[in-house]
């Protein structure tokens, strides 16, 4: 659509400069423009080209959603689809980019899930967050810690089970290109190793109440040394 949109508007404002210069007023003219009225091909030509644009775009939509998982989205195939540059490495758990491996895979989970190498092997560490009005809370289930910010190792690979006490939220890392619901009765999870230390804000993304902007906390990855302390 960037490319699409690029190239119209190089094409239109080409135009206006090109027409604004070669047909400006000379001096001493003073007459009128040429009564310029319809032109049939012209216009259809343009609403043509116009409405298969649209089309297209509404066809290759369609192709993308449903590689995406469609109506089922537990079937994931596409999440190699993050931009290159990120502070964290995500692939999908499904390291398939074809519709009949993901078929194949066992039980579609809902998140993103162990990257293909660590597929298999249990994460490096787990932690349960609980999304509720208007609050996160993570739960770190080997040392019974609970805290309002998330503390991860940097380089470990993480697990997050997401859960929702009251209504759907949305636990979302902008740096991290991370984004998951948490929803009441369906777990979800999420499976990211952070790659650079520091701390990066999380926001519920999902509007669940009249407070649902100050439902922010932050992630804090820690150097692994930091982070047993
Ligand atoms: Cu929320």
């Amino acid at each position: 659509m960037l490319t699409i949109g690029t190239a119209l508007f190089l094409v239109v404002q080409g135009a206006i400069l090109f027409f604004v210069i070669r047909y400006r007023r000379r001096p001493g003219d003073e007459g009128d423009g040429l009564p310029v009225e319809e032109n049939l091909p012209l216009e259809v030509f343009w609403t043509a080209i116009l409405a298969l644009i649209v089309i297209f775009l509404g066809i290759y939509s369609v192709d993308i959603f449903q590689r995406m998982g469609g109506l089922n989205p537990g079937d994931h195939t596409m999440h190699t689809m993050h931009p290159p540059e990120q502070a964290v490495a995500v692939v999908a758990k499904a390291s398939s980019k074809t519709t009949s491996d993901a078929t194949a895979a066992p039980t579609p989970e809902i998140g993103i899930g162990a990257s293909p190498d660590a597929q298999g092997k249990a994460p490096d560490l787990v932690v349960e967050v609980a999304g509720m009005q208007y609050a996160w809370i993570f739960t770190y289930p080997d040392s019974g810690i609970v805290s309002g910010e998330l503390h991860i190792p940097v380089g470990k690979d993480v697990q997050l089970n997401l859960s929702a006490r009251d209504v759907i939220h949305s636990f979302w890392v902008p740096q991290f290109r991370l984004k998951q619901d948490a929803i009441p009765g369906v777990p979800t999870k999420l499976r990211f190793k952070a790659t650079k230390v520091g701390t990066y804000p999380v926001v519920c993304a999902e509007l669940c109440g009249g407070h649902q902007g100050a439902m922010r906390t932050q992630v804090i990855v820690h150097t692994p040394e930091d982070f047993e302390v």
